[in-house]
């Protein structure tokens, strides 16, 4: 406009035809006013319906919310559950109708999402995993290394590891490392060798489908193997954000079995179980040993010296089993299936109470076979046996890791390994909500973590995915049945 304005002013003309410039300019002047009043119209009514789309998508993670926050004693399906959370209408502005979908991918499909939320306790943690784990996740030792090298916090480059001196050096961009915990699993893309086909696989959308490109080979975007299978790379199997409160499963502070004779008192007082397995703890103590987890105790023999057992009245009843040498003596602990649940959910070897965080367990419950064969003591064999068996045992069987045990699946000595990796519980999902509007098409896609381990649900972290693009076909049959009944 200004520089038609600079040209008309340099030419050379009549009157009349500068009155035809000025009107000519006026036009032109007009249509410019005219569009962009109509852009700022459209960008507004865009905005104004983006914002409603986000609001829909909102209510989803809201719904997610009140549904776990409800009482425990009314289980709902949070797995797989459309009636609660495919289309939920949630406004009606007569031109269109606003909704959500709460979605994620399925287990096995890839043609088809579920209907449900992501159970972070179900994957391998990303900052507590240890080397071998990260291994059987399927990353190379490089990788490894330098995931390591990125959260620990020393500035020691293991030796396929990289530390600041390397992310110093890195062009046009340096970059300091973290030295911490990773918050998002897209920030690997940070850490040396990670790229997004190690994070997300061939599934390049992130939508838990396998997309035409997805199952091409290189004809075009991603890099895929053509075989029909959707891998999914780390964000089917790990996460970054997974912790639970150091409690029982009603709620009460654990007991320390390292701690102080008040607080073995306690074992007496608080607990069921029988007085072999009390007097043993005791006798343990009483010897100078530590215990390294409570499920150390399944089955546990320990030879010590004669005089740890029987100082005080308590003692003196020694345990069934127990054979008296010259100077030591083997006691028992009597923990076998029938006590395995209660030292599991009500002892501890942590100090700092029912506040203290316990990062990264493993949820039997929950766990697809490929997270549970991750961890270094679960054969792939095994992992396929927990998952095939867990839904035929009853819930009250399933609120420890104990029924592994029980059902025969790991015998004492693998249970004793692996129990301090487990638990049966989950305390943060993460949940997918589209907000859209029908008709009209306007969508907004949003990701929140929710954290039940405080007083109260809490967002711990919240971010928008819309830019990934519309995550899963909307069925518009089933929502116009749903708007015009
Ligand atoms: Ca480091
Ligand atoms: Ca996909
Ligand atoms: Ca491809
Ligand atoms: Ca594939």
């Amino acid at each position: 406009m200004s520089r038609a304005r600079r040209d008309a002013n340099g030419r050379r003309g009549t009157v009349l035809a500068i009155t035809l410039m000025i009107v000519a300019l006026m036009t032109m002047t007009a249509a410019a006013m005219l569009f962009r009043t109509t852009a700022e119209v459209t960008g507004a009514a865009a905005g104004r319906r983006g914002e409603q789309a986000r609001l829909a998508a909102m209510s989803g993670i809201r719904q997610a919310i009140s549904i776990l926050d409800a009482p425990a004693d009314t289980p709902v399906d949070i797995v797989d559950n459309p009636d609660l959370f495919q289309n939920q209408r949630v406004a009606d502005h007569g031109t269109a109708a606003w909704y959500f979908t709460v979605f994620a991918p399925a287990a096995e499909a890839t043609d088809a999402v579920r209907y449900g939320l992501i159970d972070e306790a179900g994957k391998i943690n990303i900052n507590t995993a240890d080397e071998e784990t990260l291994a059987n996740l399927g990353l190379d030792a490089e990788r490894v290394a330098c995931l390591l090298d990125w959260r620990d916090r020393d500035h020691e480059p293991r030796s396929d590891g990289a530390e600041q001196a390397y992310y110093a050096s890195l062009q046009p961009i340096p970059y300091r490392t973290k030295n911490g915990p990773v918050i998002t699993l897209e920030e690997l893309l940070l850490v040396k060798g990670f790229d997004a086909s190690v994070i997300v696989g061939e599934d390049a959308n992130v939508n838990g489908l396998l997309d035409a490109n997805e199952d091409d080979g290189n004809e075009s975007f991603p890099p895929d193997d053509a075989d029909g299978q959707l891998d999914r790379g780390l964000a089917a199997v790990a996460t970054p954000i997974s912790y639970e409160r150091n409690m029982s499963v009603d709620g009460r502070p654990r007991i320390n079995i390292n701690g102080e004779e008040s607080e073995l008192r306690k074992l007496a007082s608080e607990t069921s179980l029988p007085e072999q397995t009390v007097e043993f703890i005791r006798t343990v103590r009483k010897a100078g040993e530590r215990f390294a987890h409570p499920a150390q105790l399944l089955e546990m023999r320990a030879t010590v010296p004669a005089d740890a057992v029987g100082g005080d009245e308590r003692s003196r009843r020694r345990g069934r089993g127990s054979r008296r040498g010259p100077e030591n003596v083997t006691v028992t602990s009597g923990v076998g299936t029938r006590e395995l649940p209660e030292v599991l959910d009500r002892l501890t070897t942590r100090s700092g109470g029912s506040k203290t965080k316990v990062p990264g367990l493993v949820n039997v419950n929950t766990a697809s076979a490929n997270v549970l064969a991750a961890l270094p003591e679960i054969s792939d064999n095994t992992a396929r046996q927990i998952v095939d068996l867990r839904d035929s045992i009853a819930d009250e069987q399933k609120q420890t890791p104990a029924w592994l045990y029980a059902e025969g699946l790991l015998d004492a000595d693998r249970f004793r390994q692996v129990a301090p990796r487990l638990t049966a519980r989950s305390f943060q999902y993460r949940v997918r909500s589209v907000g859209f509007a029908w008709p009209g098409g306007q969508f907004r896609v949003v990701e929140a973590v929710i954290d039940l381990a405080g007083e109260r649900p809490r967002i711990m972290y919240l971010r928008d995915l819309t830019r990934r693009g519309l995550p899963t076909a909307i069925d518009v049959d089933e929502l116009t049945g749903a708007v015009m009944p």
